[in-house]
């Protein structure tokens, strides 16, 4: 049955133009593979690049797996296509990283019907309905953010800055997305809990550094007196360095914007190796073997754990060196 399945998936990819990739030949298939439909939000960063090749680097043919991939170009409709269209060809896993938290109960649902295990990464779904994935493997994101919110606070403190004001800008993520939610929460906490913390604009760069840039150029045109500037990800810090830079403003900690960021990745650590980014929180992109460990589980029928968050630590740029960039794998 399968190999005849495997047959009319690849005569459905040969034929229908779509995205997705069939990581393997018709001629090396064989009954053992494990067959993955992969939807992703896009390729909006840095980040979400080194997620993809991650996940396409683990489940290789010669891993064991089919991997089909499907690029939803940050719509959720084509994510929810995607994965109707993986249910259709009777994938045996489905692997997904939803867009934003919300309207996933239908689609999930019908994966459900059909006896698909789903496998949530990177950002969380929202829902109340029970059982809709089989497992999540992502970031604790209100921990990132705390992480962040600690180290300002600390060198705040450090600088004796705990009673004048302290101008916060804030550079939200995808609205909606897990790391979003999180990561804005563990802020407006952090200012909430200090008198002096005064956040005073608060704005979405949707991930990507050409939004940040435009949004961090339009708060300029209102005010200069800023002090911090926390962007969500690291395609955010970038793009408000870049803006705050033609502002004619500096970004270091020691006498200029204090910039926090999160990712860690490679640009984004150079950036904090020359102080323009003073705290870069590690969000891991690195998926792949933790989806591969969680699926050889489920084919050998073990028990796994429903919540897997990977492992991350932070940077800043009093104690990185070339040499911790220089190693790492994104
Ligand atoms: C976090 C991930 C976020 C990254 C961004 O797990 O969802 O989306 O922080 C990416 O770089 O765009």
């Amino acid at each position: 049955m399968r190999k005849l399945l495997l047959v009319a998936i690849c005569l459905l990819v040969l034929f229908c133009g779509c995205e997705k990739e069939a990581e393997s030949t018709l001629d090396s298939a064989d009954d053992k593979l494990i067959v993955v439909g992969f939807s992703q939000v896009g390729a909006e960063s840095e980040w979400r690049v080194a997620n993809t090749e991650s996940i396409k680097a683990t489940l290789t043919e010669e891993n064991g797996y089919v991997l089909f991939y499907e690029d939803a170009r940050q719509e959720q409709e084509n994510q929810i296509r995607a994965i109707r269209t993986f249910i259709q060809q009777e994938v045996d896993y489905i692997l997904f990283s939803p867009k934003v938290e919300t309207g996933w109960d239908s689609i999930l649902l019908e994966a459900k019907k059909a006896n698909i295990p789903v496998i949530v990464t990177d950002r969380y779904i929202e829902s109340d309905v029970e059982g809709l994935f089989t497992a999540y493997i992502g970031s604790n994101f209100y921990s990132e953010g705390e992480t962040a919110v600690l180290w300002l606070e600390d060198f705040l403190k450090k600088q004796s800055r705990t009673e004048e004001p302290v101008h916060i800008v804030h550079i939200q993520g995808t609205i909606g997305s897990t790391a979003q939610i999180g990561r804005t929460a563990a802020l407006e906490q952090a200012v909430s809990k200090h008198p002096n913390w005064q956040l005073v604009a608060q704005q979405c760069g949707d991930f990507t550094r050409a939004k940040a840039y435009e949004v961090m150029g339009s708060i300029l045109e209102d005010t200069k007196d800023i002090d911090v500037v926390y962007c969500e990800n690291d395609g955010e810090a970038l793009g408000a360095i870049a803006a705050l830079e033609e502002a004619g403003l500096v970004c270091n900690p020691v006498d200029g914007v204090i910039v926090i960021s999160f990712d860690a990745t490679r640009l984004g650590l150079q950036y904090c190796l020359e102080q323009k980014i003073a705290l870069n929180v590690e969000c891991n992109p690195l998926q792949g073997p933790y989806v591969d460990e969680i699926i050889k589980k489920l084919e050998r029928k073990e028990p796994i754990g429903r919540i897997r968050y990977v492992e991350e630590t932070q940077f800043d740029c009093f104690t990185i060196t070339q040499e911790m960039i220089d190693i790492r794998d994104y």
